[in-house]
């Protein structure tokens, strides 16, 4: 809806910094910003906090980063007081938190709600972004910063007939507010990502009939979720200060040693036994970091995805409906791996049916339900379950023009390109939380999150007090950023997979790998030597 539609009354205002996205990025930052005097706006298209968290309320939600481990680090009284319930924390519990954080640092007065950026774009005169809203406002700010997240951009199946669909339309990244209740009805869900995963076995306990429509089998293991021990909290809140140096300079922003062995050095027993442990234990960590080469060699790889397999193969009884659950096209953690409660043996309950789409791809979405190359299903309710234009998504779905009326969307065109995830040559004064080319989604994101905000507000920081005017990346430093991300990519298995770290899962994105995969230690270390070196690859004017 464009202002004049709308009919609202445009205002100009000055900020220091405009941020958008009032997840736990833009939160942070917010109250990081404000602690060094600076002014701050930040839009957020929700009518509340906790981006992730108050968008993706479907069934079953909720993190697969121990919930010890997912919550803030930066104020130690935040840490001592919040107390979570369970071993992974469900989206209710994340969202109360995110909306104790606000209230305890009473944010929401610098955050406008229910408000989408439209556009961004850099006055090379004035040296100041101007930032124009769905509201009709248009702001101005010296710095202005992405914290939109790298998985808030939904995205629909490229299936035709969606808009005809007579019965109820949901999808999990935008899950209404108030309890669905699937109870007597034929309900289909279309993907079968971490999303799709968490809440199949809950839609399975309501639902008459549940088919899944699955284009691309994924890898998970249980999550054994259970309420969290009182000592096991109070042991965390003894020690919050050592665990959370650990997790800042570890690979992967958790508490996790790294394994010193290659699977082949083991004998077959021992790595049985292994896998076994970490099938067990209730992370992804216990099999992803059984090895240390489990994501850099095939062959080490097949070991653990085969041992995955077998798994499938033991819980689901059906032959076939097991042998199309089984992942074959990727190697095990190339794409993202889910963690579950339930997930295969739900296919062995009678109302529960599995539509492989390999084999009978969907045609289309008729008005009674979904049309398939072998078969007309009807249904009550079609759940997409079908991910994110992630990563750079919510960052191109503003009008962004930096020097010279340089967009955004065409520069990023043949893949996105920073300088650390950070900063990108021909925008000035430009910052991405979380960006491409940094350790975001490889690592638990509360740690990066924290870390890239840290940095930037000492930056802004740095700046102020040498009375430096903008910052840009260089296009040199930005260029060697990115050959050094393909670099460590290509040492690993993850560019083998048509997964969304790739593109691949949005038709017509460019296929770079997005993620920096050298571990969030790393990374911490090369953004410091940066940032001591008087921002090296900085043009600071
Ligand atoms: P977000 O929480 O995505 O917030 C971004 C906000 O920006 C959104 O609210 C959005 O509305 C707003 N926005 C975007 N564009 C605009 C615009 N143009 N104008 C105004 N507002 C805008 N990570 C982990 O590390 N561990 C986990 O266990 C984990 N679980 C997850 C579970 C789910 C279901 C999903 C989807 C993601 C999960 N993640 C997890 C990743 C998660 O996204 C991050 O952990 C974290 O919450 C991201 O915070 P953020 O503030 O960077 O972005
Ligand atoms: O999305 P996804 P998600 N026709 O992209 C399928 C985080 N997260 O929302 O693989 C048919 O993983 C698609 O198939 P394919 C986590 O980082 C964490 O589940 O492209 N199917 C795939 O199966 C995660 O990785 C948690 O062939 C179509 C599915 O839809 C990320 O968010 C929970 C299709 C999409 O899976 C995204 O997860 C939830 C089409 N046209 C999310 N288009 C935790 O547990 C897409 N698909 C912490």
């Amino acid at each position: 809806m464009t202002e004049i539609q709308r009919g609202a009354t445009p205002t100009t205002s000055s900020y220091d910094v405009v941020a958008v996205g009032a997840g736990f990025a833009g939160m942070y930052l917010l109250h990081r910003l404000r602690g060094l005097g600076f002014t701050v706006r930040v839009y957020e298209t929700g009518s509340g906090v906790g981006g992730t968290w108050y968008w993706n309320r479907y069934p079953g939600a909720r993190c697969d980063v121990g919930s010890i481990e997912y919550s803030c680090s930066f104020d130690s009284d935040l840490e001592q007081e919040w107390n979570w319930s369970e071993k992974f924390a469900t989206q209710p519990e994340i969202l109360r938190y995110a909306n104790h954080v606000a209230d305890r640092f009473e944010l929401r007065r610098d955050i406008e709600f229910d408000t989408r950026v439209l556009s961004a774009t850099f006055d090379e005169q004035n040296r100041r972004w101007k930032i124009r809203t769905d509201g009709g406002e248009e702001v101005s700010a010296q710095f202005y910063v992405m914290a939109s997240g790298c998985l808030s951009s939904s995205k629909n199946p490229e299936i035709a007939g969606i808009d005809g669909f007579a019965g109820q339309i949901y999808h999990t990244a935008h899950w209404p507010h108030d309890q669905v209740d699937f109870t007597a009805q034929r309900v289909a869900v279309i993907g079968t990502g971490s999303s799709a995963i968490q809440s199949i076995p809950i839609i399975a306990e309501q639902a008459a009939q549940l088919t899944v429509f699955q284009r691309t089998p994924n890898f998970s293991v249980p999550a054994r979720n259970r309420p969290l021990e009182p000592n096991e909290l109070n042991d965390a809140k003894a020690h919050y200060g050592e665990l959370r140096e650990f997790m800042r300079h570890s690979r992967g922003g958790q508490v996790r040693e790294m394994p010193d062995k290659s699977a082949f050095d083991v004998t077959d027993e021992e790595r049985t036994a292994r896998y076994i442990e970490g099938w067990d234990a209730g992370n992804l960590g216990g099999l992803l970091g059984a090895f240390k080469d489990l994501m850099t060699d095939r062959a080490a790889n097949d070991t653990v995805s085969e041992f995955l397999r077998g798994k499938i193969r033991e819980i689901v009884q059906d032959p076939q409906t097991a042998e199309a659950l089984c992942p074959q096209d990727h190697p095990f953690g190339t794409k993202r791996p889910c963690l579950d409660t339930d997930y295969y043996a739900t296919f062995n309950r009678d109302h529960v049916r599995l539509v492989d789409l390999r084999r009978t791809p969907i045609t289309t979405i008729t008005p009674c339900g979904i049309d398939t190359t072998a078969e007309s299903f009807d249904f009550d309710a079609i759940v997409f379950a079908t991910g994110f234009d992630a990563m750079t998504g919510a960052i191109v779905n503003v009008d962004i023009r930096g020097a010279q009326g340089l967009s955004l969307r065409d520069k990023w065109a043949e893949g996105a390109r920073t300088y650390l995830g950070l900063g990108i040559a021909g925008f000035p004064n430009f910052f991405t939380i979380t960006g491409p080319g940094s350790p975001s989604v490889l690592s638990n994101m509360m740690v990066s999150i924290e870390q890239h905000v840290d940095w930037i507000a000492d930056c802004l920081d740095h700046l102020r007090r040498h009375d430096v005017a903008t910052i840009e990346a260089e296009a040199d430093a930005e260029t060697q950023w990115v050959q050094h991300v393909n670099d460590v990519g290509d040492l690993t298995l993850y560019p083998t997979a048509n997964s969304w770290y790739m593109g691949a899962n949005v038709p017509g994105k460019a296929r770079v790998f997005l993620p920096y995969v050298g571990g969030v230690g790393t990374y911490r270390g090369i953004c410091d030597e940066v940032a001591a070196a008087g921002y090296k690859g900085f043009v600071l004017s």
